[in-house]
């Protein structure tokens, strides 16, 4: 099918590209999900990976926000860890909890025993991406994977952690076992972005949300390398690639370096700074999520000084420095919405 006429003109395509742009397009990490009524609805009864994986509930969560807030672009409905299920992994998305990982990976002969990625495994993503180009209209939809680190911490802690210790204790004392972890997991993430782009997604997010616990060092020596692989195979596709992490004021230069054309930067560092640290790379965010618990003057106040800032990058995407909050009142995201599309350039 030939890319819908819109797509090439869209403020968000464009933002990403460095082009000029008529307003900062934007949308917003974890936009479809638990704060949308209609999304609470649909999912009555229905697991989350049940849900990634019926093509029809996928696209109607996928949509929702877009409906509702009127964003500049979509996100496709799934999880980082879809992809490791699909392949075989024994894994569930807990309620309250996240990715629960049956049997945590230990050893060279766990890490082998996970099967690559083919298309065939995901006949439902295809389908479903298919479906949403069309019923898109011309708004982008935006592909995504987890970055091998971030991958990688949910299968050796086996769930969510807060310090990543045991990942990291696998990367300090295991090097090859180590090396080959990352190396299986970043197959796994660039072949899930080639079927989402093959079927119609026109840019892709790559998101390693806890790089934030590494140094420089270690970062660039254990990790870059193969999340560089996963975006120089999506680069490859021809789609613009944005790379983002929670808590890397530290490594947004190396983030940049790994292959983003835009790095997605969280609310603690200010813009300013994180344009400096990028260089010749565009930028996505980073109002701070709770803002939206403020009075709606107070919240687009910011919104503003935000929208200034980016004006000094390459290309600015306006975001939340992280996903949505569960609790966030949808209404003051259509404020927000509203606000940063009819901002003054
Ligand atoms: O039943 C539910 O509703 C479970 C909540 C939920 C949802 C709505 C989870 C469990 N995942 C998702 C969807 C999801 N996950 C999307 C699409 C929605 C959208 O963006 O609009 C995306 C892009 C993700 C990506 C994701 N999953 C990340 C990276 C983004 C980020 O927030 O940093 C991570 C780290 C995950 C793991 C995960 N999945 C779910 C939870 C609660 C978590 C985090 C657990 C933890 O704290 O470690």
């Amino acid at each position: 099918m030939a890319p819908h006429p819109r797509l090439r003109d869209s403020a968000f395509l464009k933002a990403l590209r460095g082009e000029e742009v008529p307003y900062t397009p934007v949308w917003y990490m974890r936009q479809a999900g638990r704060s949308l009524p209609e999304y609470l609805r649909v999912r009555q009864g229905v697991g989350m990976l049940e849900s990634c994986m019926n093509p029809e509930l996928v696209v109607e969560i996928t949509l929702q926000p877009v409906r509702r807030y009127g964003v500049d672009a979509a996100i496709f409905f799934s999880d980082i860890v879809l992809p490791l299920k699909a392949v075989g992994v024994d894994l569930d998305i807990k309620p309250g909890v996240g990715p629960v990982v049956a049997h945590p990976v230990r050893t060279m002969a766990d890490v082998e025993a996970i099967p690559d990625l083919t298309p065939e495994h995901v006949p439902f993503i295809t389908e479903a991406v298919r479906e949403l180009v069309a019923e898109l209209h011309g708004t982008p939809l935006i592909g995504f994977a987890g970055a091998p680190f971030t991958v990688a911490s949910y299968l050796v802690e086996g769930g969510p952690s807060k310090d990543h210790a045991r990942t990291k204790a696998m990367m300090f004392s295991q090097p090859e076992l180590w090396q080959a972890l990352m190396r299986k997991i970043a197959g796994i993430s660039a072949a899930y972005l080639e079927v989402q782009v093959a079927a119609g997604a026109s840019a892709v997010q790559l998101f390693d949300s806890w790089a934030g616990a590494l140094t420089p060092a270690d970062y660039r020596d254990q990790v870059l390398p193969h999340s560089a692989h996963v975006l120089e195979r999506a680069g490859a596709l021809g789609v613009p690639r944005i790379h983002f992490g929670v808590g890397t004021a530290n490594l947004l230069g190396l983030m940049g370096e790994a292959g983003a054309d835009v790095v997605g930067v969280d609310w603690r560092t200010p813009l300013a700074d994180a344009i400096a640290k990028v260089g010749d790379r565009g930028v996505q965010g980073n109002l701070d999520p709770t803002l939206v618990f403020a009075p709606t003057e107070v919240m687009t106040a910011r919104a503003a000084e935000v929208i200034e800032a980016g004006r000094a990058a390459r290309g600015h995407v306006f975001n939340l420095g992280h996903g949505v909050l569960p609790s966030t009142d949808p209404d003051q995201l259509t404020r927000l919405t509203e606000f940063v599309q009819n901002f003054e350039r």
